[in-house]
């Protein structure tokens, strides 16, 4: 199988401390830089400038009491969810909580919620009968949180020849929460295999009837939302905000609850809102588009990213050092793809490695200016961490980025030299190449709840689900993107990698790696990553990062060429608060 990287926990800054002594200076062995034939992809400018930026207004006059009502409203709510009785409606409110955004507040208190029906379960084997819509929803709320349920717990919904009773295809409601509870599923489940297939099934039936009958349209519009995708797999902040609005027409609407949700989600998007005129600055203030006018210039987008990976305020600083990483990746990734020539890239990667100002000298011009602008802003992140808790993460930031860059070496060497890779070979490197260990390694590192044993256990490699999230993302992206690359020229993606090893066509192709990512979802969701608040921050990332990948990728490259739905995305995200 794929293998993962060994790495080794400390990797001295100075190989050899007498370097600065036998100092000489640098020989230059490429082709003046004038004289390399460049390619382009041209990529459009952005469309969301500086001034637009700056000129948002991010203050808002009744923050603070604003404020002050989150925290009376927070009280009301966390009083309900100590006080509810009902199976039915402690489920029911814990998932309007999720679906809200606002359950990471409640964290405590959902945890012993959830506990509480654990332990009861335990009691009674598991012999939990009952209305299907919440079983599925205690079913998914206790498999998200973390605590073991078997799929064993649906039998009782199927006939003896092992299928789901054709009754419960009238009961939408039930249909619609098993489908969502079916997306939890682990590799090798067959019953939520089926499930998702039956629900699947029934779900699109309805909506064909419905259009001919035209009844109950809130109904069809939830069955319609969830065909297009699960719950599971859903941008958070993109679902809490779509929520929201079908919450205000809720027949079990609780407007403490609707309040709660809305004052939150606005003073979070003000966070956001700063958070992004700081990025603005410090992107235009480096002023590395005018200098190298053929990346992609997306800093706006690269927030929605950032965003998408932990959205809660205290995550605020994380997130700016990830949009300024993510427009650094960006960056890179155009210059092993398409402007460096070979020389320059293998001097480059060997430049990073080597993480050492005087590496630098060997490199062109444009070079220098993108390892410096790594080198300074990487530090920069790192001192911070080093003088708030006294940790040096330097070195396992500096491992991310060389295997980043080998990686795209790798990719680099391949598409010069004429190499089509084997699908396996491409995938074992292209799980790197998407850099999302970029991100992992941000995250986990830059944690507030991050302990030295964590640390510790960072420096022998990856967790696993971190590996599993980025295969996903490549994936996605490769659905998304490889065929503008393909004509611009590069290595074979995953799609052509299988085409050519299978003996396919295109579309088949595409439809047995969509099949392979559910597959990557259920190897996620079998991870066993552990309880502690750490362990399930850290899960949620790498969760997020799949399903912004989804996101961003559905309809095409919604990156590169940012159309109508990546800007609607923006707006309602990171720009438009809801109406009071
Ligand atoms: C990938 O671009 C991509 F979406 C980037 C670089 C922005 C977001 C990145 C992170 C959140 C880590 P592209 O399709 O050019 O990547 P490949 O690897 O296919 O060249
Ligand atoms: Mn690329
Ligand atoms: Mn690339
Ligand atoms: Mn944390
Ligand atoms: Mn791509």
């Amino acid at each position: 199988m794929l293998q993962r990287l060994a790495v080794s926990p400390c990797i001295p800054v100075h190989r050899n401390p007498t370097r600065a002594l036998s100092y000489r200076p640098p020989v230059c062995v490429q082709a003046p830089s004038h004289l390399v034939k460049r390619r382009s992809a041209n990529f459009k400018p952005t469309i969301w400038h500086d001034k637009f930026i700056q000129s948002i207004s991010s203050e808002d006059k009744h923050e603070g009491r604003n404020k002050e009502n989150v925290t009376k409203l927070k009280e009301e709510v966390r009083q309900m969810v100590l006080k509810e009785e009902l199976l039915r409606d402690k489920l029911e409110l814990v998932d309007a909580l999720q679906q809200l955004g606002v359950a990471y507040h409640f964290k405590e208190e959902i945890k012993s919620v959830l506990k509480g029906i654990h332990v009861s379960m335990i009691q009674m084997s598991f012999s939990t009968v009952g209305d299907l819509h919440v079983i599925s929803l205690l079913f998914r709320h206790l498999r998200l949180h973390g605590f073991s349920v078997s799929e064993d717990i649906f039998k009782s919904y199927m006939d003896n020849k092992g299928d789901f009773r054709i009754e419960l295809s009238l009961d939408i409601q039930g249909l619609l929460s098993l489908y969502e509870a079916s997306y939890l599923a682990k590799e090798g489940e067959e019953i939520l295999e089926k499930a998702r297939q039956f629900t699947t099934k029934y779900l699109k039936s309805y909506i064909e009837n419905s259009n001919r009958t035209c009844n109950n349209s809130r109904e069809k519009e939830h069955v319609s939302h969830a065909l297009e995708l699960p719950l599971h797999w859903r941008m958070e902040r993109l679902q809490t905000r779509w929520f929201i609005d079908e919450y205000k027409v809720e027949m079990k609407m609780r407007p403490v609850l609707l309040e709660l949700a809305v004052l939150d989600f606005n003073l979070i998007q003000t966070s956001f809102k700063k958070e992004l005129k700081d990025l603005s600055s410090w992107w235009t203030d480096l002023r590395l588009y005018e200098k190298l006018p053929f990346i992609r210039d997306r800093l706006v987008e690269n927030h929605l990213w950032s965003v998408a990976f932990t959205f809660e305020p205290k995550h605020a600083s994380l997130r700016k050092v990830q949009t300024k990483a993510i427009c650094l990746i960006a960056l890179f990734d155009d210059i092993y793809d398409v402007y460096g020539s070979l020389d320059e890239l293998e001097a480059f990667t060997d430049a990073i490695e080597q993480w050492d100002l005087s590496a630098m000298e060997k490199l062109p011009e444009y070079m220098q200016i993108c390892f410096m602008v790594l080198f300074n802003t990487l530090n920069d992140s790192a001192y911070d961490i080093l003088r708030q808790k006294g940790l040096n993460i330097i070195p396992y930031l500096r491992r991310a980025w060389t295997e980043l860059c080998k990686s795209w070496l790798a990719e680099a060497r391949w598409y010069h030299g004429g190499y089509s890779p084997t699908l396996q070979e491409y995938l074992e490197n292209a799980w790197v190449s998407i850099a999302s260990i970029i991100v992992f390694s941000n995250a986990y590192c830059m944690d507030d709840d991050v302990t030295a044993k964590d640390l510790e256990q960072f420096s022998f490699s990856y967790p696993e689900i971190a590996r599993l999230s980025s295969m996903t993302f490549r994936l996605y992206d490769d659905l998304g993107t490889s065929k503008a690359e393909i004509e611009r020229g590069d290595v074979d993606k995953s799609i052509q990698c299988y085409m050519r090893e299978k003996k396919v066509t295109e579309s088949v192709a595409r439809q047995d790696i969509r099949d392979m990512i559910l597959k990557y979802w259920k190897l996620m969701n079998s991870q066993n990553v552990g309880s502690s608040v750490f362990q399930e921050y850290f899960r949620n990332v790498a969760l997020n990062i799949s399903r912004m990948a989804q996101c961003i990728y559905q309809h095409g490259d919604g990156y590169a060429e940012p159309g109508q739905e990546t800007k609607d995305r923006v707006m309602s995200v990171l720009l438009e608060p809801i109406e009071i």
